[in-house]
Parts: C-alpha cells; sequence; structure tokens
C-alpha cells in the first residue's frame, strides 16, 4: 500500500472512513511484561506458521529492540533494503551495506531471511525518469540479474513482485502504474518471477498484493484481479510458489474475515502458499485511551489471523516491524503532528518492548490453529 504517485489520492484520502470497528475488549487485566513470554516464533511454529518481521536500520541501533528479535522471529524480512531504489540509488551505483548486514544478522541468530519488494512499480528512483522503455527493459534485467546473483542461496524466497494492481490509477487491466509497467506492460510481472527463477533455483518466489483483505472499493478491486492474475501465472508455467497479502488492517474500513478467509482457501486450491506478509493494525480512528486502543487492535488481530489461519495454505505470518516505536504508522505525517501520547499503536510490543494485548491475541490465534 503505497501513496499514489502524481494522483489525488493520499494515504489520508485512503484512511478516512466510517466509524471504529471492533468495539470489545480482549483479555482484561492481564499484566504485559517482557519476562516469561514465550517466542511469537515457537508458538507459530506449533501451528505449522513460520513468523517473522521486518528489520531495518532500527535493529542496530536499538538493542532492546534486536532482542525482541531474537527472541521472537524466525523469519527476517527487509523492510526498504531490498528496493529498487534503496539498492540502486543512482545508475549502476549500488548500495548492497543493509542487506548485507541484515543477511549476517539471520545467519548469527539463525534465522531465516527473506526479501521484500525487489520490483515494485511505486519505488522507483528518479534517475529513471524520462528514459525510453528498451532502456528501462535493459535497466530492470540487469537490476534482478545483479541482485539474485549476489543473493542467491541467502534469501529462502522472494517477493519478486509488490502491489501488481491499484485500479483508481485508470491503467488498462487495473495495473499499477509505474516505470515497469510503463515500459512493458504487465509482463514485467512473468518477466521479473522468470528472471528471478533462473539465478536462484531454491528459493520460493512471491507476488505481494495490498487491499484485499478490506471490504474497502479498493480491496473489493483488487481481489478478482489479483486472484486472476496467479491463474494466469500458473496457467502459463510461470515460476510461483507463494502469494502475499499484507493485512496492513485499517481501522476505519470494513472487513469480513470469513469472505477473506474463503478467497485465500481459492489460492490454496491452485498449490499456492499463502503469506500474512506485512501484518499491522491501523488505529488512527480508534479511541485516545492507549489501554482501550490497544484492546481493539488486539482484537482484530485476533479475528483476522484466526479466520485466515484455518486456511492450510497459510504458512508465513509476518508483521512490519514488532514495536510499535519503529512502525512506519510513527513517520506518517498525520501521526507526526499529534503529541505522544496519541502515536500509532499498531504492533504487538510498546515502546518500551513490552507485550501488549495484540501479543496475546496473536499468540491465541496460533494455538487455535494446532487446536
Ligand atoms: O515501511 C516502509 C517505509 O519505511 C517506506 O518508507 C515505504 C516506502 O518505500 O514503504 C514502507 O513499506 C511498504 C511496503 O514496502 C509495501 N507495502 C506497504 C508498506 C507501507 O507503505
Amino acid at each position: 500500500m503505497s501513496a499514489v504517485t502524481g494522483g489525488t489520492l493520499s494515504r489520508r484520502d485512503m484512511l478516512r472512513g466510517s466509524a471504529a470497528s471492533g468495539a470489545g475488549l480482549l483479555w482484561p487485566g492481564v499484566a504485559h511484561s517482557e519476562g516469561g513470554a514465550a517466542g511469537l516464533g515457537d508458538i507459530a511454529a506449533k501451528a505449522g506458521i513460520l513468523f517473522g518481521s521486518t528489520m531495518d536500520k532500527a535493529n542496530e541501533a536499538d538493542p532492546a529492540y534486536a532482542k525482541l528479535f531474537d527472541r521472537h522471529t524466525k523469519l527476517i524480512v527487509t523492510e526498504n533494503a531490498t528496493k529498487f531504489s534503496f539498492l540502486q540509488p543512482h545508475q549502476g551505483v549500488y548500495d548492497f551495506s543493509v542487506v548485507d548486514g541484515v543477511l549476517d544478522y539471520a545467519k548469527a541468530h539463525g534465522k531465516k531471511a527473506h526479501a521484500a519488494a525487489l520490483i515494485w512499480n511505486d519505488d522507483a528512483p528518479n534517475w529513471l525518469k524520462g528514459r525510453p522503455g528498451r532502456e528501462i527493459e535493459r535497466i530492470f534485467d540487469a537490476h534482478i540479474e545483479r541482485v539474485v546473483s549476489r543473493y542467491a542461496g541467502r534469501f529462502i524466497s522472494w517477493e519478486a513482485v509488490n502491489e501488481p494492481f491499484f485500479p483508481v490509477q485508470g491503467k488498462p487491466g487495473g495495473y499499477r502504474d509505474g516505470p515497469w509497467f510503463a515500459a512493458m506492460g504487465p509482463s514485467y510481472i512473468p518477466r521479473a518471477l522468470r528472471r528471478v527463477a533462473s539465478i536462484d533455483k531454491s528459493a520460493r518466489l512471491v507476488v505481494n498484493e495490498a487491499f484485499c483483505e478490506s471490504n474497502h472499493e479498493w480491496g473489493r478491486a483488487n481481489r478478482p484481479l489479483f486472484k486472476g492474475l496467479a491463474d494466469r501465472l500458473l496457467d502459463d508455467g510461470v515460476p510461483l510458489h507463494a502469494v502475499g497479502f499484507q493485512s496492513h488492517l485499517i481501522s476505519s474500513w470494513s472487513y469480513d474475515d470469513h469472505a477473506f478467509q474463503a478467497y485465500v482457501a481459492e489460492f490454496g486450491a491452485r498449490g499456492l502458499d499463502v503469506y500474512l506478509s506485512e501484518l499491522d493494525v491501523n488505529d488512527e480512528v480508534l479511541p485516545e485511551d492507549n489501554a482501550v486502543r490497544d484492546k481493539m487492535v488486539a482484537r482484530r488481530y485476533q479475528d483476522y489471523l484466526t479466520a485466515v489461519l484455518a486456511v492450510p495454505a497459510v504458512k508465513r505470518v509476518v508483521t512490519w516491524g514488532l514495536a510499535d516505536r519503529y512502525s512506519w504508522w510513527r513517520y506518517m505525517t498525520w501521526e507526526k503532528s499529534t503529541n505522544a501520547a496519541r502515536l500509532a499503536r499498531p504492533l504487538p510490543f510498546d515502546d518500551d518492548m513490552k507485550r501488549k494485548p495484540a501479543y496475546d491475541a496473536m499468540a491465541r490465534a496460533f494455538e487455535a490453529r494446532r487446536a
């Protein structure tokens, strides 16, 4: 999910919505401290789920945050470092330092690693602008070649393409606009998958999409488009092993978790694995009071995960960060303008790295799948 470049919609518009949902309160009176709590990764593993989170520079700077990863994750995901504009900020000039650091951490701590958003039309550096289509194609191929050959065998999976659709932009087929789509049309998707597969033969290949979880009009529009794409790729013999659903759950949007569960099962029926790839709960329209808000956020985690984890094809759950302090929602502009007491609290751990009700909700949802 990303800002609409050059469009009239902002993330603000996206979040503007009707009343908050999920008023029920969970786990009253549970004391939350890190001490003695089981690792989420271990709890999830017992339910056949690989659990992880995104690692960025914050992990290096904050040892308390790094400790959460040691304890709770089995899978480390690059939040930004494998995006094109981070890896190749200037033409032909690559910066592999953050990815190298993440992979070194993963190796040293016995974690698996997954690369996010290798190709994403919303993430392209300015230097690409105005180049002819043929050159864009060459840059695309060369970038994939360079990056994937450097890391082949070190990531268990590549999110080869992120967010293929965004029909509100009005492009044919509802595809998300950007340099790759402009130069190649929808063929950039199988091209990326085939190229990654030809270089890294053991990794699982993923296409990831936003909004599908929700009944918001963007979710309703993306669902059939994304399923149609997966079907076509499989029918054409394109290497694709899993689909990712981002699962940024927006408190002002409405959800039908059971309808989504049925949708997710359709991908399983085609032999694909399903990853919940960027899970968090945006709390912008929820009440001020932290305790009340935390319980409502937990409720959303619990309802969503309980429904979706009932589908056997679901194999991974990844939260977009672990502690509120480092959530991307914190540096969205409108969140910055408010006082500290009203900062976003979308994740299972708080600013002091303490467990929140969302932790219990996740643990219970994993346990329910195991039962
Ligand atoms: O969390 C990411 C943030 O740090 C970046 O500034 C932003 C733009 O690259 O991307 C965020 O992650 C996005 C992810 O790559 C794709 N799905 C939506 C996430 C939030 O925008």
